[in-house]
């Protein structure tokens, strides 16, 4: 008798015990059987690791606070509380391919300039009076305001008040470490100067490239946008006069989406960025999408439904939205959401889905 044919009588538990013995065969050659696991490799629709999520800022402002005594800006260099998803720890992100942390600059301290591969955004949560320089362009925060950092240009922050306010600040910040260290694309380094020299005018960038106009002879060649603060007085202005004069998108409310002025693209190659007026009462309905993404709350109170479980938010609190998770968003008061995503990488590699049901 041939093998097949002694093969077809065996009885099903000798089969297993026949595959098994095999696996063990090759397992010192690194092989392993496709067919145990290409429902896992190839799932009929995302199947993400990650948890929906809401961190309470009122919760994590004191333990932010108590971290300034146990450690300074300086000797930190960064310093950070990561905000890691509950259901993959030890990870340090958010979603699989985003990190999001909440930093904390005391008045007059600095965080050492240093540059690294990695793309930052800073959406500013509580405090006025901190600064971040950028490639020698310094840019004073304000609450709301979303800041760049591009990859590989140098950056340090400090806070020295403005107008005799000298508060600590706070902002998230939201990068692409976990796509970085996926294609293990990492440089970094650290400045011989702990603060940049200051080359230009502040506001200089936005002067060239954030009236909608650019100049004809400009050398701007980065991915990255050249603006690199967007005023949450501009942005917030927009969503005044939209909402004044249109209806709400009956899913998204009233949402805009940040751009690159020089490509209409999105201000950093990695990551998308919004911001979203829901009008007072707003029922949204569902609605999801494969770019998982991070919600930063700026006013207003109202509740996210998502993936069934229900999250109540306030002002400066933050939540995530896992990839291909059904939304819900309801405003209470009137609320204006922050949120960034993975969205361009999606759409450079074509896989990007979205569903408003
Ligand atoms: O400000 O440069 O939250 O390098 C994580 C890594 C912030 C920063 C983070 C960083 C920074």
């Amino acid at each position: 008798m041939t093998t097949a044919a002694l093969r077809t009588v065996a009885s099903p538990a000798s089969a297993a015990d026949e595959r098994r013995a095999y696996y063990d065969r090759i397992r010192p050659l690194h092989l392993t059987p496709l067919w145990e696991s290409l429902h896992a490799l190839v799932p009929r629709e995302p199947q993400t690791p990650c948890a929906p999520a809401l961190w309470r800022y009122d919760a994590i402002r004191p333990l932010l606070m108590e971290s300034a005594e146990l450690i300074t800006a300086d000797e930190a260099v960064r310093r950070v509380l990561v905000l890691e998803n509950p259901a993959i720890p030890g990870r340090s992100s958010i979603t699989q391919s985003l990190y999001a942390g909440l930093q904390l600059i005391m008045p007059g301290e600095v965080a050492p300039s240093h540059r690294h591969v990695q793309s930052a955004l800073r959406f500013i949560v509580d405090g006025t009076g901190a600064y971040t320089t950028v490639g020698g362009e310094r840019t004073t925060m304000h609450p709301g305001d979303f800041i760049i950092t591009p990859s590989w240009a140098w950056h340090d922050h400090g806070n020295e008040g403005i107008e005799g306010v000298s508060e600590p600040v706070v902002w998230l910040d939201g990068l692409d470490i976990p796509m970085v260290r996926f294609f293990d694309a990492g440089f970094a380094e650290n400045d011989d100067a702990k603060v940049q020299h200051v080359a230009r005018p502040e506001g200089h960038s936005l002067a060239r490239f954030g009236h909608n106009m650019v100049p004809l002879r400009h050398d701007h060649t980065s991915a990255t946008s050249p603006i690199f603060n967007y005023p949450y007085a501009r942005s917030r202005e927009a969503l005044a006069q939209l909402q004044r004069q249109e209806a709400p998108d009956a899913w998204l409310g009233h949402k805009l989406r940040y751009i690159n002025p020089l490509t209409g693209g999105s201000p950093m190659p990695t990551i998308a960025t919004h911001l979203q007026l829901l009008p007072r009462g707003f029922v949204g309905k569902t609605h999801r999408a494969t770019d998982g993404a991070v919600y930063s709350v700026v006013e207003g109170r109202g509740t996210a439904h998502i993936a069934g479980q229900r999250f109540d938010f306030a002002p400066r609190d933050t939540f995530v939205v896992p990839s291909w998770a059904p939304l819900e968003l309801v405003a209470s008061d009137e609320v204006v959401l922050f949120s960034f995503s993975d969205r361009p990488v999606q759409q450079a590699m074509g896989v990007l889905r979205e569903s408003f049901d």
